[in-house]
């Protein structure tokens, strides 16, 4: 299956009478308020967000999991369906691996299948949450803080050889995510399990290619229910602090007791240099995994309103953190429900972008919360949707991609291609 840029010009000539009766309405009120709309729509157009390889099938619960066919059922195809939604919308030129679901074989090939669908390999995701097959040591009781050292030192050679898998695609980065922790009070010897952490992490760290970064991610319960090794920022803080300029905190917005201010987290992390990347999702309860925007886009748009007063350079932001997501859940089509995740995350970086920086500033300092909060909502509130189809027409993707898809009939096309009984690795 391929769009081609035929299907996009044809769907595109479609569109633009209505684009234009939007657009043009939005370039005017955007030009009373002085601010430039071309280098606005550039901006919102090169911003690319990295899909998760493990997303591409359809979600499982412990309790069921419901296949919708033509799922990849390997890396060749999992790139493919990662091309597909690039072609549809030009921003989401990369994806990231998880290892051992996705050993690339063929290092050659895969390159040369990724470069011609204009795609890049983010980071490289590690796996000491479950056991492989022919595995010898188990990780029932942890991996990097695991009490035996026979166990860590498998943990972190499985860490070294992900980092070289990651190395032969062009990746930078590799994710560290720990299972460990423990379900019991008393089970585990908290500081043992922290200082094992750490030295485990060293090892790993000095085997990083001076170009790379290692993103730590944080978690405070699942699958352990009563303590995780790394359970929220402050120790994945610390921990990147020890090991050094090379590693940094991953934000999965995930993974944070209800209602945590995860907009002022991101906005330390950013003032000390260490925010590495986000795991874009969204959730009402927990690690929901839902569509990023579906439940609190405010919180997004707040999230990317502290990026942005963080930076002086767009070029930068872009392209100093690692933005993917990590959402996938088992009732939409997967494929759909990330073209969904990706515009929302554009919304919300295009609504901060619109932000009035000088007024909103001068708000805080005069302790005016009634005019500061009413700039924010004026740039929340406002409608990006023109702005961001403009920048997709521009650069050639098609002006409602989900739209694009249904008409194309892609997934009935993966199906007739895969079949129906197909199962792709992840969660
Ligand atoms: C764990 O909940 C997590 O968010 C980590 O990022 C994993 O790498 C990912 O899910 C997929 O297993
Ligand atoms: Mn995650
Ligand atoms: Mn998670």
């Amino acid at each position: 299956m391929r769009i081609t840029q035929q299907h996009i010009r044809e769907h595109n000539k479609e569109a633009e009478d209505k684009h234009t009766a939007s657009f043009l309405p939005l370039v005017d009120q955007l030009d009373g308020k002085g601010v430039e709309v071309d280098p606005l729509v550039d901006q919102i157009a090169s911003f690319q967000v990295a899909i998760p390889s493990w997303a591409l099938g359809a979600g499982g619960t412990r309790f069921g999991r419901f296949p919708i066919g033509g799922e990849p059922g390997n890396l060749e195809e999992k790139i493919t369906d990662v091309g597909l939604l690039h072609a549809l919308n030009r921003s989401s030129g990369a994806i990231s691996l998880h290892i051992p679901w996705d050993i690339p074989e063929d290092t050659a090939a895969i390159r040369a299948l990724a470069e011609e669908l204009d795609l890049v390999f983010d980071a490289v995701n590690s796996n000491t949450f479950q056991d492989q097959e022919n595995q010898e040591h188990s990780y029932k009781f942890g991996s990097l803080s695991h009490t035996d050292t026979a166990v860590r030192k498998q943990a972190v050679e499985h860490n070294i050889e992900v980092i070289r898998y990651g190395a032969t695609l062009g990746s930078k980065a590799l994710t560290v995510w720990l299972a460990d922790g423990s379900n019991f009070p008393g089970q585990q010897n908290f500081r043992k399990a922290l200082r094992r952490t750490r030295e485990s992490l060293e090892e790993i760290y000095a085997e990083l290619p001076d170009d790379w970064q290692i993103l730590i991610e944080y978690k405070p319960y699942e699958p352990n229910f009563y303590s995780m090794v790394i359970p929220d920022w402050g120790t994945s803080f610390l921990l990147a602090g020890k090991l050094g300029a090379k590693a940094r905190t991953l934000v999965d917005l995930g993974h944070h007791l209800p209602n945590t201010n995860i907009e002022q987290i991101v906005a330390t992390l950013s003032m000390e240099e260490k925010l590495g990347g986000f795991h874009f999702n969204d959730s009402k309860y927990g690690d929901d995994d839902l569509t990023t925007g579906a439940i609190q886009p405010y919180q997004l748009f707040l999230i990317f309103n502290e990026l942005i007063e963080g930076t002086d350079d767009y070029a930068d932001l872009e392209n100093n953190i690692a933005w993917m997501i990590d959402a996938s859940h088992n009732v939409k089509d997967p494929l759909e429900d990330l073209l969904q995740s990706v515009e929302a995350i554009k919304k919300a970086y295009a609504k901060a972008l619109l932000v009035d920086r000088r007024g909103l500033e001068e708000a805080r300092e005069a302790n005016d919360p009634a005019l500061a909060q009413s700039i924010l909502q004026d740039a929340f509130q406002s409608d990006v949707r023109p702005l961001l189809r403009e920048a997709r027409i521009r650069s050639k993707a098609a002006a409602d991609p989900l739209r694009l898809y249904r008409e194309l009939g892609v997934r009935d096309q993966l199906i007739e291609e895969r079949g129906s009984d197909t199962i792709a690795t992840g969660l």
